[in-house]
Order: structure tokens, then sequence, then C-alpha cells
């Protein structure tokens, strides 16, 4: 029977066969009684208004008014030419000769990624991403790249936002075929915490090509060129766009940080040129590059290199809009921006600013502001609904330049601080995250090294230990499992090695590693891996599932079990994904292409002496009844 129904189903004689087709066919089952997603999904909804949703307990609300989004129109029927044809006529090389050719200053829009992972804590759904991936194809065709996958946007979506990050880049790439998407990709640390065997990168690397990255901006969390070759080349081989990435950190011109100065940088440039690179990134993470230190490096690495520059910086400080025409005017090829809404403060700077700072001029960007306004204008209606996310940054802050915490880390350490108790003490934990760097030796803080360094100071605050207790030999010190991990070489290697005194101390006794971790690891047996991952799943694990496993196998597998609960919860409107339904409220939902539920939740029962409630739905007009456990 089932042979039968799989070879006569439309899909598969279409040739759009894939292992996510068993998934998403279920009429293929029915002879099989299962619950089917329309209850998976009810049984979701009842849940959360019966119990809430555990992300946003005790946090702000959204205001009672807010409007449900709703995305501007497209401005043509079919989609502009863009940079994603002409990386498909010309290949990585060509896209590179052509973003040297343009006098315009091109734009990233890193609204989807870096955006809401500076601002909300990296919460947003995609279901409000991929609703105006149509508008961005048809208004914004002008743009280089939207950055949409990777960081940590990668892991939340299966741990918090019950969804799978693959099918987000599916959707983004099939609504938006004529923009390049952009990911960001932590070299041999993947889109994880630690550094993974060679194969398990490379393997991550095509899974994602394959899937519908397009620009890999690759980076090292200590800049260590070495340890960024196999992501990198894994990247080349897949005919994807190599954005080699440097990360900026202290300042070229102050003869403290000498460590990282200008010749530095411009060494490390050459270096991402020899290993292949098709375009070099500027990584200012934490947005510390000032108006006049761009003007110098940009200049130098323009003549240290052939490869057009693409820069991207955070507007902690509220400076960032300065180093930005700062960069433009000494040639920069490239720059990150977020759209309005969520813009400023640790995300990017202000899209729609940099846009008109530039209108009428040489470099006049060509985009369409009016466009811009209308999308910025969605999402200002898209963050209405995660206000339980905001963070506590009211204004931008000089102190950034004390503490160079990295604009995706900012609100996440703040977070962590609070659950500790430590809120008051912000500045405290701000000292001793700049005191902690000094004491590794001052090396660069991005993910994941910037976690460790940020580790450290919680620990050190909630303690009442300074630097000098930390360094005392004769203090017994017990540090947290990922500073010493890194002092043994895990991340690899900072530029002149881990200060020996500290490293000893945190070891107490272990051999350090000095090679690339990607050389002792051992290679994942993927096949195997595959097995195990298909007998938790219950069917055949395809290329995403095992990608996805092999970074996260924990987080991966209660994500499937999730699924299986709750069914495809990335479907329902974000305000019920995390609230539920008012009793009388109406949803539509389509869970799949022309496949809408409407769902209507006409009233709650009391709860009965097994501790349950009854939460009546009407579904496409039909009464349905959904017992759930009040956990209240
Ligand atoms: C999580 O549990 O980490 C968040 C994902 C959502 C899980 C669902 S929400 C409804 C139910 N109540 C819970 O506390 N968890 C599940
Ligand atoms: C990440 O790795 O998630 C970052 O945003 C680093 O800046
Ligand atoms: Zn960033």
């Amino acid at each position: 029977d089932f042979v039968i129904n799989l070879l006569k189903h439309p899909t598969f004689l279409n040739n759009e066969y894939s292992t996510k087709f068993i998934d998403t066919t279920t009429e293929l089952f029915e002879f099989k009684p299962r619950r089917d997603r329309a209850t998976k999904i009810l049984t979701y909804i009842a849940d959360i208004t019966v119990n809430g949703h555990p992300e946003t307990e005790g946090r702000q609300r959204p205001r009672a008014d807010a409007r449900e989004p709703v995305p501007p129109a497209a401005l043509t029927d079919t989609p502009p030419e863009g940079t994603r044809q002409i990386l498909d006529r010309e290949g990585p090389e060509g896209v590179a000769r052509w973003m040297k050719a343009q006098k315009k200053l091109l734009i990233t829009d890193t609204t989807m990624r870096d955006g809401h992972q500076s601002l909300l804590a990296t919460r947003m759904r995609s279901i409000d991403m991929v609703r105006v991936a149509p508008a961005y194809a048809a208004n914004m065709a002008g743009l280089f790249s939207v950055e949409c996958w990777g960081g940590a946007t990668f892991d939340v979506a299966y741990r918090f936002l019950q969804e799978c990050p693959w099918q987000r880049l599916r959707d983004i790439r099939a609504k938006m075929p004529n923009i390049l998407t952009q990911m960001l990709l932590r070299a041999s640390n993947g889109v994880g915490y630690t550094n993974y065997p060679d194969n398990v990168v490379q393997f991550f690397v095509k899974t994602a090509a394959d899937s519908g990255v397009d620009v890999f901006r690759v980076f090292d969390s200590l800049n260590w060129v070495e340890n960024m070759r196999v992501a990198m080349d894994a990247v080349i081989e897949s005919g994807k766009i190599c954005e080699g990435s440097i990360c900026y950190t202290g300042d070229i011109f102050d003869p403290d940080r000498a460590k990282y100065d200008l010749k530095y940088y411009v060494a490390m440039a050459k270096d991402l040129e020899a290993a292949g690179a098709h375009v070099l990134g500027l990584k200012d993470m934490a947005g510390l590059l000032k108006p006049a230190q761009a003007t110098a490096l940009i200049s130098a690495l323009k003549d240290a290199v052939d490869l057009p520059i693409h820069f991207h910086t955070h507007d902690t400080s509220g400076a960032a809009i300065a180093t930005i025409m700062a960069a433009q005017a000494a040639g920069v090829d490239c720059v990150d921006s977020a759209m309005d809404a969520l813009s400023g403060n640790t995300s990017q700077p202000t899209l729609g600013s940099v846009v008109e700072a530039l209108r009428f001029q040489e470099r006049d960007t060509g985009l369409d502001i009016a466009a811009i306004r209308a999308i910025s204008n969605y999402w200002e209606a898209v963050r209405a609904h995660y206000a339980a996310f905001e963070s506590s940054m009211q204004a931008p802050a000089s102190e950034v330049y004390l503490h160079e915490m990295p604009g995706g880390q900012f609100t996440n350490l703040k977070a962590q601080a609070r659950s500790l108790g430590l809120e008051e003490k912000w500045h405290e934990v701000a000292q001793a995250y700049a005191d902690v760097n000094m004491m590794f030796g001052d090396i660069v803080k991005v993910t994941p090294s910037s976690k460790v360094v940020g580790d450290m100071a919680l620990m050190m605050v909630s303690q009442g230990l300074s630097r000098a207790d930390v360094e005392n030999p004769d203090k017994d010190v017990s540090f947290p499992d990922s500073v010493v991990e890194m002092l043994k070489g895990g991340l690899g290697q900072p530029p002149g090695g881990w200060p020996e005194a500290i490293r000893k101390k945190a070891l107490k006794g272990e051999q350090p590693f000095t090679d690339r971790p990607g050389e002792h690891l051992p290679p994942a047996d993927l096949e195997a891996t595959r097995a195990t991952v298909s007998e938790a799943l219950g069917h055949d694990a395809d290329d995403e599932d095992l990608a996805a496993y092999l970074m996260y196998p924990k987080v991966f597998t209660d994500y499937a079990r999730r699924h299986e609960t709750y069914g495809p919860v990335r479907t329902l409107p974000t305000s019920t994904f995390f609230y539920g339904m008012e009793p009388g409220a109406e949803i539509s939902v389509e869970i799949d292409p022309g496949k809408t539920l409407e769902i209507r939740l006409s009233a709650l029962g009391e709860t009965n002496e097994e501790g349950e409630v009854r939460v009546f739905f009407e579904l496409n007009g039909q009464p349905r009844t959904i017992r759930v456990p009040d956990r209240k």
C-alpha cells in the first residue's frame, strides 16, 4: 500500500522527492492512525494558552494594540536580476570582480541575523522573515546580500523557537531568488561553541551551501588563520563565496595595544587572500573601529590586497555611522546595516540613514528609500511582538571601548548577569570583562572566545575576586570549564600564545595543546552517526538532520521529540506561538503551501480533578476539544 501511494503521489512524479517528503506528506500514512498535524498544533496552542510559554514567562508583554505585521506589496511581478544571478553566471570570482567595479557603496542587510541576534536575543521566528522575503526580492534587488543565517540563529531556532533553521534558509531562498543569502560561520567552531573535527566542518559547509547559503563570512575567534583553512577550503570547494574575515579588536592608534596594530591586520589580510578568500571581511563585532582609524585601516587593506572589502560593525557606541562614512570615503566596497526598526545600539547602524547620507553623491547606493521605509515599518510591527526579548539598553554608550563586548553578546551577558543577581553590578562586570581580557593576554573576543571571557568575568564578580586574586599563585581558584578548555588550546592559539602563568594555574598540571584542534580531533563516522540519528528520529536522517546533530546532538534530538508532539508550530503567528489565543480569537495557519487551517479558540474549560483543562476549538468550522495538563 505504502509503496504504491508513494510512487503515485504527484510530488514524487514531479521529481521533487526528498527525504523531507515523508515528513511533510502525512496522507501516505493515513492507513496508520497517528495524530495528525492539525491536532498537534491545537495541542501546542492549548498548552501555551493554559500554561504560557516558558520563554516569555515573567517578561514584558507586547502592547495590547500591537498590530499584526503586514509585509509591503511587491513593486514588480518578477524580481529584477540581482547579485544572485551574478554568482550563478560568473561564479564567486565574478562577484568579487563585479563588487570592485561598482562605484556605489554596496549594502548587506543584517536584520534577519545580527539585527535580531543583537537586539532581541536571537529570538526572531522564521515566519516573520519568510513573509517579507518577496518584498526584499522585488523592492530591494539592489542589495549586495541579506544576512539571514548562522551565528547564534542556528541553535536558538531549535532550542527556543521549536523550528528548523534549514527550513528557514530554504524558504527565504525560494522567496528571494535574486539576492545573495549570507551566513556567519565560526570557522572550525561551525555554528557552535567549540572546535569540531575537520570532516564535520566540511560536511556542515557543504550542506549549508546545498540548502541555500551563497556568502559565507568565515572568522576565527582568535584570528588564527591556520584554524580557518578547513572551513574556507570547504566554502571554495562548494562554489560559493568565501568571505575570509579579520576580527577587529583594540585600537590601531593605541600604543598600549601594539599587538593589534596596522601591520598585524595587513598581515592577516594577506594571509586570508593567500588562503583563497574571494572577499575580505572586516568584522568589527563590538563596534570599536573609530572614524580616523577606519580611514587608515581601510586604506592600508586596499593597498595590501586585491580583494573587495566588506565591513561589518555595531552601533553600540553611537558612532558607527561616522565610521561607515570614513570607510566608504577610503574605498570600502560593501558595508552592513540593519533595517531602521532593528538598527542602532548593539545592532548594526541604520540602513536608511546610510543610504540617505550618500544620496546625490558619488557613492550613492541606488537603493529606494521609500521601499526601505516600507520594509522598516514591517519590521517595526514585527519587533513589537518580541517585547519579551528586548534588552535594558536605553542608549548608546562609550563604555564599549572599555569592555569590548561583541554586540551579539552584550544583551546575552546582561541577561546572564541578571539571572545571577548581578544586574546592579553590571558596570563591575564590564570592568571585569576588560580585566579578564588583559589577564588572558589581550585576545580577540568573539564567539566563542567572548563567551569564555564572559564566563570568567561573571565568576569573578559573583565571587568578589579581582584579577590579582585570580593570578595569585597562592590563592586557590576554581576556573569555569570553558576557561580551562580554552587555555588548554581547545579553541586554538591567539597571536603570541597564552600567558604561561595563568595557563599553568588553570590547567593544574594538565598538558596543553598547541596544534590546531582539528589536527588531533578524530574524524566523526558520518554514516554511523546518520544511522544513530535515523534511529532517534524514527525515519531516515537527511544531510540537514545529520549536520544539525553533529553540531548539537541533544539540542537537535530534543527539538525532534517536541516536533513529534507539537507539529509544525513554525507556521503559527508569533503572537500565538508565545502567548496562545484568547477565547473568541481566530487565526489562519498555512501548514503547507495552499493548505490552511482556520482555527478558532471557542472557550477554556475548568481544571478537572486529574489536573487537566479542556480547550474548545473550531478547526475549519468543526468542533475539536483538546485536553492539556494545567501546570500552573
Ligand atoms: C522549551 O521547552 O524549551 C521551549 C519550547 C516549547 C516547548 C513546549 S511549549 C509548551 C510546553 N510547555 C513547556 O514548558 N514546554 C512545552
Ligand atoms: C556570532 O558568532 O554569533 C557573532 O555574532 C559573532 O559576532
Ligand atoms: Zn556582528
